[in-house]
Protein backbone atom coordinates (compact mmCIF):
# COMPACT_ATOMS: atom_id res chain seq x y z
CA UNK A 1 0.00 0.00 0.00
CA UNK A 2 2.76 2.09 0.54
CA UNK A 3 4.70 1.86 -2.60
CA UNK A 4 1.49 1.75 -4.44
CA UNK A 5 1.17 5.43 -3.12
CA UNK A 6 4.55 6.52 -3.87
CA UNK A 7 4.84 4.96 -7.34
CA UNK A 8 4.79 7.91 -9.88
CA UNK A 9 1.70 9.53 -10.76
CA UNK A 10 1.88 8.61 -14.84
CA UNK A 11 2.27 4.58 -13.43
CA UNK A 12 -0.91 4.98 -11.29
CA UNK A 13 -2.70 6.98 -14.14
CA UNK A 14 -1.90 4.60 -16.92
CA UNK A 15 -3.03 1.13 -14.54
CA UNK A 16 -6.34 2.40 -13.26
CA UNK A 17 -7.95 4.61 -15.93
CA UNK A 18 -11.56 4.99 -15.00
CA UNK A 19 -11.21 2.88 -12.04
CA UNK A 20 -8.65 5.16 -10.05
CA UNK A 21 -9.22 5.79 -6.49
CA UNK A 22 -9.26 9.70 -5.74
CA UNK A 23 -6.02 11.11 -4.68
CA UNK A 24 -5.88 11.10 -0.82
CA UNK A 25 -7.30 14.71 0.41
CA UNK A 26 -4.74 17.16 2.32
CA UNK A 27 -7.58 18.10 4.85
CA UNK A 28 -9.17 15.20 6.14
CA UNK A 29 -12.91 15.22 4.96
CA UNK A 30 -15.68 16.43 8.22
CA UNK A 31 -18.04 14.28 8.84
CA UNK A 32 -20.59 16.26 6.77
CA UNK A 33 -18.76 15.86 4.14
CA UNK A 34 -18.51 12.58 3.83
CA UNK A 35 -22.18 12.03 4.55
CA UNK A 36 -23.10 14.09 1.99
CA UNK A 37 -23.84 11.78 -0.71
CA UNK A 38 -25.40 9.63 1.78
CA UNK A 39 -28.02 12.24 2.87
CA UNK A 40 -28.75 13.10 -0.77
CA UNK A 41 -29.42 9.33 -1.94
CA UNK A 42 -31.56 7.51 0.34
CA UNK A 43 -32.05 4.35 -1.87
CA UNK A 44 -29.53 2.11 -2.76
CA UNK A 45 -29.74 -1.50 -3.97
CA UNK A 46 -27.84 -4.16 -1.83
CA UNK A 47 -27.00 -7.66 -3.87
CA UNK A 48 -26.48 -10.83 -2.01
CA UNK A 49 -24.64 -13.20 -4.87
CA UNK A 50 -22.32 -16.42 -4.20
CA UNK A 51 -21.90 -19.90 -4.15
CA UNK A 52 -24.89 -19.96 -2.16
CA UNK A 53 -27.09 -19.23 -5.23
CA UNK A 54 -26.32 -22.83 -6.62
CA UNK A 55 -28.01 -25.32 -4.14
CA UNK A 56 -31.10 -22.59 -3.96
CA UNK A 57 -32.19 -23.29 -0.58
CA UNK A 58 -31.99 -27.00 -0.93
CA UNK A 59 -29.50 -29.84 -0.03
CA UNK A 60 -29.28 -33.20 -1.18
CA UNK A 61 -32.71 -33.01 -2.27
CA UNK A 62 -34.31 -31.47 1.14
CA UNK A 63 -35.26 -28.06 1.65
CA UNK A 64 -33.32 -26.23 4.13
CA UNK A 65 -35.15 -23.41 6.31
CA UNK A 66 -33.72 -20.17 6.60
CA UNK A 67 -32.01 -17.63 4.80
CA UNK A 68 -30.95 -19.21 1.32
CA UNK A 69 -27.01 -17.47 2.13
CA UNK A 70 -27.07 -19.22 5.50
CA UNK A 71 -27.21 -23.12 3.80
CA UNK A 72 -23.77 -24.03 4.92
CA UNK A 73 -24.01 -23.04 8.44
CA UNK A 74 -28.28 -24.46 8.42
CA UNK A 75 -27.26 -28.09 6.81
CA UNK A 76 -23.50 -27.78 8.65
CA UNK A 77 -22.06 -28.44 5.63
CA UNK A 78 -18.69 -29.77 5.82
CA UNK A 79 -15.97 -26.93 3.98
CA UNK A 80 -14.37 -30.29 1.73
CA UNK A 81 -17.88 -30.52 0.27
CA UNK A 82 -19.28 -26.82 -0.07
CA UNK A 83 -16.19 -25.90 -1.37
CA UNK A 84 -17.15 -27.99 -4.65
CA UNK A 85 -19.87 -25.80 -5.70
CA UNK A 86 -16.99 -23.53 -6.74
CA UNK A 87 -16.42 -25.94 -10.06
CA UNK A 88 -19.67 -25.78 -10.67
CA UNK A 89 -19.99 -21.85 -10.95
CA UNK A 90 -20.43 -20.43 -14.29
CA UNK A 91 -23.13 -17.51 -14.16
CA UNK A 92 -22.71 -16.84 -18.18
CA UNK A 93 -25.99 -14.78 -17.98
CA UNK A 94 -24.22 -12.33 -15.74
CA UNK A 95 -24.36 -8.47 -17.29
CA UNK A 96 -22.60 -6.29 -15.17
CA UNK A 97 -24.74 -3.10 -17.72
CA UNK A 98 -27.59 -4.83 -16.99
CA UNK A 99 -27.78 -5.01 -12.98
CA UNK A 100 -26.45 -1.11 -12.80
CA UNK A 101 -29.23 0.10 -15.43
CA UNK A 102 -31.70 -1.91 -12.87
CA UNK A 103 -30.42 -0.15 -9.83
CA UNK A 104 -30.67 3.41 -12.07
CA UNK A 105 -34.09 2.42 -13.35
CA UNK A 106 -35.17 1.85 -10.14
CA UNK A 107 -33.67 5.08 -9.49
CA UNK A 108 -31.35 4.23 -6.75
CA UNK A 109 -28.19 6.17 -6.32
CA UNK A 110 -25.72 3.45 -4.50
CA UNK A 111 -25.47 -0.47 -4.86
CA UNK A 112 -23.82 -2.48 -2.40
CA UNK A 113 -22.89 -6.15 -3.35
CA UNK A 114 -21.58 -9.23 -1.42
CA UNK A 115 -17.42 -9.62 -2.27
CA UNK A 116 -17.31 -11.82 0.67
CA UNK A 117 -20.21 -13.38 2.93
CA UNK A 118 -20.14 -16.08 6.00
CA UNK A 119 -18.91 -18.48 3.69
CA UNK A 120 -15.82 -17.08 3.16
CA UNK A 121 -15.94 -17.63 -0.75
CA UNK A 122 -14.38 -14.39 -2.69
CA UNK A 123 -16.62 -12.80 -5.32
CA UNK A 124 -13.72 -10.85 -6.82
CA UNK A 125 -10.12 -11.82 -8.19
CA UNK A 126 -8.32 -12.28 -5.00
CA UNK A 127 -4.71 -12.31 -4.31
CA UNK A 128 -4.93 -13.16 -0.59
CA UNK A 129 -7.21 -16.26 -1.46
CA UNK A 130 -7.24 -18.87 -4.25
CA UNK A 131 -11.15 -19.54 -2.89
CA UNK A 132 -12.56 -16.71 -5.11
CA UNK A 133 -14.47 -16.56 -8.50
CA UNK A 134 -11.78 -15.83 -11.00
CA UNK A 135 -9.36 -19.02 -9.51
CA UNK A 136 -11.95 -21.87 -7.99
CA UNK A 137 -14.69 -21.55 -11.00
CA UNK A 138 -14.59 -21.94 -14.93
CA UNK A 139 -16.25 -18.41 -14.66
CA UNK A 140 -12.49 -17.06 -14.81
CA UNK A 141 -13.78 -13.32 -14.91
CA UNK A 142 -14.37 -11.15 -11.79
CA UNK A 143 -17.72 -9.68 -11.84
CA UNK A 144 -17.18 -7.29 -9.21
CA UNK A 145 -14.61 -5.16 -11.32
CA UNK A 146 -17.14 -5.59 -14.24
CA UNK A 147 -19.82 -4.24 -11.96
CA UNK A 148 -17.64 -1.63 -10.42
CA UNK A 149 -17.03 -0.01 -13.78
CA UNK A 150 -21.05 -0.25 -14.91
CA UNK A 151 -21.76 1.99 -12.18
CA UNK A 152 -19.14 3.98 -12.72
CA UNK A 153 -20.52 4.67 -16.30
CA UNK A 154 -24.04 5.78 -14.55
CA UNK A 155 -22.71 7.68 -11.40
CA UNK A 156 -24.31 5.12 -9.32
CA UNK A 157 -22.07 4.91 -6.17
CA UNK A 158 -19.76 1.69 -5.60
CA UNK A 159 -19.77 -0.19 -2.24
CA UNK A 160 -18.72 -3.83 -0.68
CA UNK A 161 -20.39 -5.80 1.74
CA UNK A 162 -17.29 -7.73 3.29
CA UNK A 163 -17.74 -10.58 6.34
CA UNK A 164 -15.17 -9.34 8.49
CA UNK A 165 -15.76 -12.07 11.53
CA UNK A 166 -17.81 -14.91 9.72
CA UNK A 167 -15.57 -17.26 7.62
CA UNK A 168 -17.04 -20.49 7.25
CA UNK A 169 -14.26 -21.52 5.22
CA UNK A 170 -11.42 -20.59 7.12
CA UNK A 171 -10.28 -22.72 10.49
CA UNK A 172 -9.79 -19.53 12.67
CA UNK A 173 -12.74 -16.89 11.53
CA UNK A 174 -16.02 -17.05 13.44
CA UNK A 175 -19.25 -18.93 12.69
CA UNK A 176 -17.70 -22.90 11.36
CA UNK A 177 -17.84 -24.86 14.72
CA UNK A 178 -18.90 -27.99 12.83
CA UNK A 179 -15.28 -28.33 11.02
CA UNK A 180 -13.51 -25.99 13.39
CA UNK A 181 -14.88 -26.34 17.25
CA UNK A 182 -16.00 -23.54 19.45
CA UNK A 183 -14.85 -19.93 18.29
CA UNK A 184 -13.16 -19.39 21.75
CA UNK A 185 -10.66 -21.52 20.85
CA UNK A 186 -9.81 -20.31 17.58
CA UNK A 187 -6.60 -17.56 17.07
CA UNK A 188 -9.06 -14.99 15.57
CA UNK A 189 -6.31 -12.55 14.94
CA UNK A 190 -4.84 -15.10 13.04
CA UNK A 191 -7.50 -14.81 10.30
CA UNK A 192 -8.14 -11.52 10.41
CA UNK A 193 -4.42 -10.27 9.46
CA UNK A 194 -4.27 -13.23 7.33
CA UNK A 195 -7.34 -12.63 4.84
CA UNK A 196 -10.36 -10.18 6.47
CA UNK A 197 -7.86 -7.37 6.62
CA UNK A 198 -5.75 -7.85 3.16
CA UNK A 199 -8.61 -8.61 1.40
CA UNK A 200 -10.33 -5.33 1.90
CA UNK A 201 -7.49 -3.40 1.44
CA UNK A 202 -7.64 -5.05 -1.98
CA UNK A 203 -11.85 -4.27 -2.27
CA UNK A 204 -10.36 -0.59 -1.52
CA UNK A 205 -7.16 -0.47 -4.38
CA UNK A 206 -8.72 -2.07 -7.28
CA UNK A 207 -11.93 -1.28 -7.73
CA UNK A 208 -12.12 2.64 -7.61
CA UNK A 209 -14.09 5.05 -5.12
CA UNK A 210 -15.52 3.03 -2.98
CA UNK A 211 -18.40 4.88 -1.28
CA UNK A 212 -19.11 2.58 1.97
CA UNK A 213 -18.07 -0.65 3.29
CA UNK A 214 -20.68 -2.73 5.12
CA UNK A 215 -19.30 -4.78 7.78
CA UNK A 216 -21.95 -7.36 9.38
CA UNK A 217 -21.99 -9.71 12.08
CA UNK A 218 -19.29 -8.08 14.53
CA UNK A 219 -18.72 -11.33 16.44
CA UNK A 220 -15.42 -11.53 18.87
CA UNK A 221 -14.50 -7.68 17.16
CA UNK A 222 -13.10 -5.73 19.90
CA UNK A 223 -12.71 -2.35 19.63
CA UNK A 224 -9.11 -2.56 18.91
CA UNK A 225 -9.76 -4.70 16.30
CA UNK A 226 -12.53 -3.02 14.46
CA UNK A 227 -9.92 0.04 14.65
CA UNK A 228 -7.49 -2.42 12.55
CA UNK A 229 -10.12 -2.11 10.16
CA UNK A 230 -11.02 1.75 10.06
CA UNK A 231 -7.15 2.32 10.02
CA UNK A 232 -6.90 0.27 6.49
CA UNK A 233 -9.95 2.20 5.17
CA UNK A 234 -8.95 6.01 6.30
CA UNK A 235 -5.59 5.22 4.75
CA UNK A 236 -6.53 3.91 1.58
CA UNK A 237 -9.76 5.47 0.96
CA UNK A 238 -10.45 8.41 3.70
CA UNK A 239 -14.10 9.06 1.85
CA UNK A 240 -15.14 5.05 2.35
CA UNK A 241 -18.09 5.55 4.81
CA UNK A 242 -18.08 2.26 7.39
CA UNK A 243 -21.29 0.74 8.35
CA UNK A 244 -22.78 0.42 11.72
CA UNK A 245 -22.18 -3.45 12.02
CA UNK A 246 -18.04 -2.94 12.60
CA UNK A 247 -18.08 -3.90 16.12
CA UNK A 248 -16.58 -0.45 16.57
CA UNK A 249 -18.61 2.65 15.77
CA UNK A 250 -18.89 3.49 12.02
CA UNK A 251 -20.03 6.38 10.10
CA UNK A 252 -23.62 5.76 10.49
CA UNK A 253 -26.24 3.65 11.87
CA UNK A 254 -27.55 0.33 10.69
CA UNK A 255 -31.05 -1.09 11.96
CA UNK A 256 -31.69 -4.65 11.94
CA UNK A 257 -32.61 -6.63 9.16
CA UNK A 258 -35.72 -5.78 7.40
CA UNK A 259 -36.37 -3.37 11.11
CA UNK A 260 -37.84 0.23 10.49
CA UNK A 261 -38.15 2.70 13.44
CA UNK A 262 -41.38 3.43 14.51
CA UNK A 263 -40.93 6.96 15.19
CA UNK A 264 -38.01 9.62 13.37
CA UNK A 265 -34.44 9.03 14.65
CA UNK A 266 -31.71 11.10 14.80
CA UNK A 267 -28.46 11.22 13.06
CA UNK A 268 -28.13 8.77 9.88
CA UNK A 269 -29.02 5.71 8.89
CA UNK A 270 -30.13 2.78 7.31
CA UNK A 271 -32.68 0.13 7.00
CA UNK A 272 -30.78 -3.14 4.96
CA UNK A 273 -33.93 -5.19 3.71
CA UNK A 274 -34.61 -7.38 0.99
CA UNK A 275 -37.41 -7.77 -1.68
CA UNK A 276 -38.71 -11.25 -0.38
CA UNK A 277 -37.45 -13.12 2.87
CA UNK A 278 -33.91 -14.25 1.75
CA UNK A 279 -31.15 -12.35 0.49
CA UNK A 280 -29.00 -14.98 -1.20
CA UNK A 281 -31.20 -16.84 -3.58
CA UNK A 282 -33.63 -19.46 -2.83
CA UNK A 283 -36.03 -21.08 -5.51
CA UNK A 284 -38.85 -21.44 -3.42
CA UNK A 285 -38.85 -17.80 -1.90
CA UNK A 286 -41.19 -16.23 -4.36
CA UNK A 287 -43.11 -13.91 -1.76
CA UNK A 288 -41.73 -10.63 -3.50
CA UNK A 289 -42.61 -7.25 -1.99
CA UNK A 290 -45.13 -5.16 -4.35
CA UNK A 291 -43.95 -1.90 -5.91
CA UNK A 292 -46.50 -0.66 -3.34
CA UNK A 293 -44.93 -1.86 -0.36
CA UNK A 294 -41.80 -0.67 -1.44
CA UNK A 295 -42.68 2.63 -1.95
CA UNK A 296 -44.38 2.67 1.02
CA UNK A 297 -41.45 1.27 3.28
CA UNK A 298 -39.16 3.76 1.26
CA UNK A 299 -41.13 7.02 2.03
CA UNK A 300 -41.53 5.68 5.72
CA UNK A 301 -38.07 5.33 6.10
CA UNK A 302 -37.15 8.69 4.73
CA UNK A 303 -39.97 9.82 6.67
CA UNK A 304 -38.37 9.10 9.69
CA UNK A 305 -34.62 10.42 8.95
CA UNK A 306 -32.84 7.27 6.89
CA UNK A 307 -31.77 5.60 3.73
CA UNK A 308 -33.29 2.17 2.53
CA UNK A 309 -30.99 -0.63 0.69
CA UNK A 310 -32.86 -2.97 -0.63
CA UNK A 311 -31.65 -6.47 -1.75
CA UNK A 312 -31.99 -8.66 -4.56
CA UNK A 313 -30.65 -12.39 -5.13
CA UNK A 314 -29.18 -13.16 -8.43
CA UNK A 315 -29.33 -17.07 -9.31
CA UNK A 316 -26.10 -19.25 -9.99
CA UNK A 317 -27.10 -18.21 -14.36
CA UNK A 318 -26.16 -14.48 -13.34
CA UNK A 319 -29.77 -13.59 -13.31
CA UNK A 320 -31.61 -11.19 -10.97
CA UNK A 321 -35.24 -12.42 -10.73
CA UNK A 322 -37.52 -10.96 -13.00
CA UNK A 323 -40.75 -10.23 -10.67
CA UNK A 324 -38.10 -8.32 -8.09
CA UNK A 325 -36.87 -6.30 -11.43
CA UNK A 326 -40.48 -5.47 -12.38
CA UNK A 327 -41.62 -4.40 -9.01
CA UNK A 328 -38.16 -2.27 -8.33
CA UNK A 329 -38.68 -0.64 -11.77
CA UNK A 330 -42.28 0.12 -11.05
CA UNK A 331 -40.79 1.97 -7.96
CA UNK A 332 -38.56 3.69 -10.04
CA UNK A 333 -41.47 5.10 -12.09
CA UNK A 334 -42.84 6.87 -9.52
CA UNK A 335 -39.83 7.99 -8.20
CA UNK A 336 -39.37 9.73 -11.68
CA UNK A 337 -42.51 12.10 -11.11
CA UNK A 338 -42.01 11.70 -7.08
CA UNK A 339 -38.03 12.02 -6.32
CA UNK A 340 -37.58 15.56 -5.26
CA UNK A 341 -39.61 14.35 -2.39
CA UNK A 342 -37.47 11.80 -1.54
CA UNK A 343 -33.61 12.65 -2.72
CA UNK A 344 -32.13 14.54 0.04
CA UNK A 345 -34.95 15.23 1.67
CA UNK A 346 -35.52 15.70 5.76
CA UNK A 347 -37.59 13.76 8.14
CA UNK A 348 -41.52 14.73 8.99
CA UNK A 349 -41.67 17.73 11.76
CA UNK A 350 -45.62 16.23 12.67
CA UNK A 351 -44.88 12.72 14.46
CA UNK A 352 -48.73 11.75 14.80
CA UNK A 353 -49.16 10.56 11.75
CA UNK A 354 -46.59 7.59 12.22
CA UNK A 355 -49.05 5.51 14.54
CA UNK A 356 -48.92 5.28 18.51
CA UNK A 357 -47.92 3.23 20.71
CA UNK A 358 -51.09 0.77 21.84
CA UNK A 359 -51.56 2.12 25.67
CA UNK A 360 -52.87 -1.74 26.64
CA UNK A 361 -50.92 -4.10 24.40
CA UNK A 362 -47.65 -5.77 25.10
CA UNK A 363 -45.48 -7.95 23.28
CA UNK A 364 -43.51 -11.03 24.46
CA UNK A 365 -40.50 -8.86 25.52
CA UNK A 366 -43.02 -6.72 27.54
CA UNK A 367 -42.52 -3.43 25.32
CA UNK A 368 -45.50 -1.33 23.74
CA UNK A 369 -46.87 -2.43 20.54
CA UNK A 370 -46.60 0.25 18.25
CA UNK A 371 -49.40 0.61 16.09
CA UNK A 372 -48.55 1.94 12.93
CA UNK A 373 -50.71 4.23 10.27
CA UNK A 374 -50.39 4.05 6.99
CA UNK A 375 -52.59 7.17 5.15
CA UNK A 376 -49.62 9.93 4.72
CA UNK A 377 -46.13 10.66 5.42
CA UNK A 378 -44.60 13.95 5.21
CA UNK A 379 -40.79 14.55 4.04
CA UNK A 380 -39.02 18.45 3.62
CA UNK A 381 -37.21 20.22 2.53
CA UNK A 382 -36.30 23.82 3.25
CA UNK A 383 -39.60 26.01 2.37
CA UNK A 384 -41.35 22.61 1.63
CA UNK A 385 -43.65 20.06 2.85
CA UNK A 386 -44.11 16.95 1.14
CA UNK A 387 -47.63 14.83 1.73
CA UNK A 388 -46.83 11.67 0.68
CA UNK A 389 -51.25 10.67 0.17
CA UNK A 390 -51.07 6.98 0.02
CA UNK A 391 -54.89 7.28 1.04
CA UNK A 392 -56.16 9.52 -1.28
CA UNK A 393 -58.47 11.34 1.01
CA UNK A 394 -61.92 12.56 0.09
CA UNK A 395 -62.41 16.10 -0.98
CA UNK A 396 -59.53 17.68 1.21
CA UNK A 397 -56.33 16.98 3.66
CA UNK A 398 -56.60 18.27 6.61
CA UNK A 399 -53.94 19.21 9.03
CA UNK A 400 -54.38 19.72 12.60
CA UNK A 401 -51.08 21.32 14.04
CA UNK A 402 -50.03 23.21 10.60
CA UNK A 403 -47.02 25.83 10.19
CA UNK A 404 -48.15 29.49 9.45
CA UNK A 405 -48.05 30.95 6.46
CA UNK A 406 -48.35 28.24 3.84
CA UNK A 407 -49.59 30.18 0.59
CA UNK A 408 -48.75 28.02 -1.95
CA UNK A 409 -50.08 23.76 -2.10
CA UNK A 410 -49.79 21.50 -5.50
CA UNK A 411 -49.78 18.27 -6.74
CA UNK A 412 -46.69 16.68 -8.52
CA UNK A 413 -47.68 14.62 -11.22
CA UNK A 414 -44.65 14.75 -13.70
CA UNK A 415 -46.31 16.57 -16.40
CA UNK A 416 -46.29 20.76 -14.61
CA UNK A 417 -48.47 20.76 -11.07
CA UNK A 418 -51.50 20.84 -10.25
CA UNK A 419 -52.61 23.78 -8.02
CA UNK A 420 -55.00 23.26 -4.92
CA UNK A 421 -56.92 26.02 -2.80
CA UNK A 422 -55.86 26.24 0.69
CA UNK A 423 -57.25 27.58 3.89
CA UNK A 424 -55.61 28.25 7.09
CA UNK A 425 -56.98 29.17 10.19
CA UNK A 426 -54.66 29.19 13.19
CA UNK A 427 -53.07 25.79 13.96
CA UNK A 428 -55.48 23.95 11.52
CA UNK A 429 -54.84 23.83 7.65
CA UNK A 430 -57.56 22.39 4.38
CA UNK A 431 -56.22 21.81 1.17
CA UNK A 432 -58.99 21.53 -1.41
CA UNK A 433 -58.15 18.13 -3.32
CA UNK A 434 -59.95 16.68 -6.86
CA UNK A 435 -61.79 13.70 -6.65
CA UNK A 436 -59.35 11.51 -7.96
CA UNK A 437 -55.58 11.09 -6.68
CA UNK A 438 -53.36 11.67 -9.71
CA UNK A 439 -50.78 8.90 -8.84
CA UNK A 440 -51.99 5.38 -8.32
CA UNK A 441 -49.11 4.38 -5.99
CA UNK A 442 -49.13 7.80 -3.56
CA UNK A 443 -49.58 11.37 -4.99
CA UNK A 444 -47.22 14.03 -3.51
CA UNK A 445 -48.82 17.45 -2.20
CA UNK A 446 -46.57 19.75 -1.62
CA UNK A 447 -46.97 22.99 1.16
CA UNK A 448 -44.97 25.75 0.65
CA UNK A 449 -43.60 26.89 3.73
CA UNK A 450 -41.76 30.42 4.37
CA UNK A 451 -38.30 29.53 4.35
CA UNK A 452 -36.78 30.35 8.15
O1 LIG B 1 -26.32 -10.75 4.84
C1 LIG B 1 -27.63 -10.87 5.33
C2 LIG B 1 -27.74 -11.97 6.36
O2 LIG B 1 -27.17 -13.19 5.92
C3 LIG B 1 -26.93 -11.35 7.47
N1 LIG B 1 -27.28 -9.96 7.44
C4 LIG B 1 -27.99 -9.69 6.22
C5 LIG B 1 -27.64 -8.33 5.65
C6 LIG B 1 -27.15 -12.00 8.75
N2 LIG B 1 -26.21 -12.66 9.38
N3 LIG B 1 -26.68 -13.10 10.50
N4 LIG B 1 -27.90 -12.73 10.58
C7 LIG B 1 -28.28 -12.03 9.52
C8 LIG B 1 -28.73 -13.10 11.69
C9 LIG B 1 -28.99 -14.52 11.38
C10 LIG B 1 -30.02 -15.15 11.75
C11 LIG B 1 -30.36 -16.46 11.27
FE1 LIG B 1 -29.98 -18.22 12.00
C12 LIG B 1 -29.69 -17.21 10.30
C13 LIG B 1 -31.58 -17.08 11.57
C14 LIG B 1 -31.62 -18.27 10.83
C15 LIG B 1 -30.45 -18.35 10.05
C16 LIG B 1 -28.33 -18.23 13.20
C17 LIG B 1 -28.43 -19.44 12.55
C18 LIG B 1 -29.48 -18.08 13.97
C19 LIG B 1 -30.25 -19.20 13.77
C20 LIG B 1 -29.59 -20.03 12.89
Amino acid sequence: MKRLLAAPAVLIASALVSLAAPPAETAPLSHDQKLKWFREAKFGLFIHWGLYSIPEGEWKGKPIAGLGEWIMNRAKIPVTEYEKLAAQFNPVKFNADEWAQLAQDAGMKYLVITSKHHDGFAMYHSAVSKYNIYDATPFHRDPLKELAAACARRHIKFGFYYSQAQDWHEPNGAGNTWDFGPDDKKDFDQYLRGKAEPQVKELLTGYGPICLIWFDTPRMMSGERGQRFIDIVHSLQPATLIDGRLGTEGDYRSMGDNRIPDSVVKGDWEVPATVNHTWGFKKDDTDWKTPEDITFKLVDIVSKGGNYLLNVGPTSQGIIPQPSQDNLREVGRWLKINGEAIYGAGPTPFGDELGAPDPTAKDKQGNPVFHAKTDWRCTTKPGKLYIHLFKWPEGSFELTKAPAGVKKAYLLTGKGHVSAKVRQQGDSLKVTLPATAPEKIASVLVLETPVK
